[in-house]
């Protein structure tokens, strides 16, 4: 092929530029130190993320747990929100793990949407719900999961989706930031700090929310077993990491870092008040009822 002559590459510069100018943001951080993306309101096309996911025929996994008196309170918001917004143009299986599965709430679900229910066993300790988490998605993704579907995203039960969370969220492996820590400074990241667990650290690059993480099946597997794995190597010292899973989550990214990284637009608190740089709202934290379920 003809090399181009010097005014039809400005022009091809101009036309890079330009729509780079259109897909950038110079307030915030958009991509890591090892490259891999931010994703912020304004940095990405969401139809060419979307046309590449339906031509790859891609295939979402997404797992809550709900169990005790969490059903009841979150996992009917949670579905029927994810209808909405949630990879709308892909198909996407919903799996539903609960201690009562006959009190799954029925929601009317789009074409290519389904939607399965898991029977696991409550636990004592709420700590234990959270932290087994982290084992049971490993097994499903061994058992089920690799067969079907390519992507698998987690995701706490108590929030509520209000804005596009589409397929630009998928990636090899893909962390969130923690809406409450995104301005702090690293030594005020909640990491755990106690030197004989397995999910110490000292120092790190970003505090991740558990609230939310995803990937392929192959990197979710490795996330999952590794967190499972420190969680038991605590549990034979009798200890506990600072904040569970999500210390060991931040462990994992902090050795194995994320391929993608989404912006606390993926996972907003309103308690925060208004940010500047927070565009739009994609999921909100529910409320928080402490007081009747913490009991
Ligand atoms: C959790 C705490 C206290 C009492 C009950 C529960 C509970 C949690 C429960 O009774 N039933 C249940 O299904 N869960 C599941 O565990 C549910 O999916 C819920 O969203 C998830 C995590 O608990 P949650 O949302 O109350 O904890 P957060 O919002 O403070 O979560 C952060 O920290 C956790 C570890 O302490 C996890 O890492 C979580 O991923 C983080 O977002
Ligand atoms: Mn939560």
């Amino acid at each position: 092929k003809c090399p181009l002559n010097y005014n039809e590459k400005l022009k091809s510069q101009n036309e890079l530029d330009s729509s780079l100018d259109l897909w950038s943001r110079v307030d915030v951080q958009t991509c890591t130190k090892w490259g891999a993306p931010i994703m912020w309101e304004g940095t990405f096309d969401p139809g060419d993320f979307d046309r590449h996911h339906i031509q790859k025929r891609t295939s979402v996994a997404l797992t809550v747990f709900a169990i005790g008196r969490y059903l009841e309170v979150y996992l009917k918001e949670f579905l029927k929100s994810a209808e909405q917004y949630f990879m709308v143009e892909l198909p996407v299986t919903y799996y539903i793990f609960t201690d009562i599965p006959e009190f799954v709430p029925k929601v009317k679900l789009m074409k290519q949407r389904h939607m399965k229910v898991i029977q696991v066993k409550n636990q004592k300790r709420w700590q234990d719900i959270s932290m087994l988490r982290m084992k049971t998605i490993a097994d499903f993704i061994e058992s089920h999961i690799q067969h079907w579907h390519q992507y698998i995203f987690c995701f706490d039960v108590d929030q509520v989706f209000v804005g596009r969370f589409g397929s630009e969220a998928l990636g090899e492996t893909v962390g969130l930031l923690h809406a409450f820590y995104y301005r702090s400074h690293v030594k005020d990241y909640t990491y755990d700090r106690n030197p004989e667990s397995a999910a110490y650290m000292v120092t790190g690059d970003f505090y991740y929310h558990a609230a939310i993480f995803g990937g392929t099946w192959q990197g979710v597997k490795n996330i999952t077993e590794f967190c499972h794995q420190g969680i038991m190597k605590d549990k034979e010292k009798n200890i506990e990491a600072l904040w569970h899973d999500e210390s060991h989550l931040n462990k994992y990214f902090w050795l194995h870092k994320p391929s993608k990284v989404l912006s606390p637009e993926y996972c907003w608190s309103t308690i925060i008040g208004f940010r500047f740089d927070i565009r739009v709202h994609r999921l909100l934290w529910a409320t928080k009822f402490y007081d009747i379920l913490r009991t």
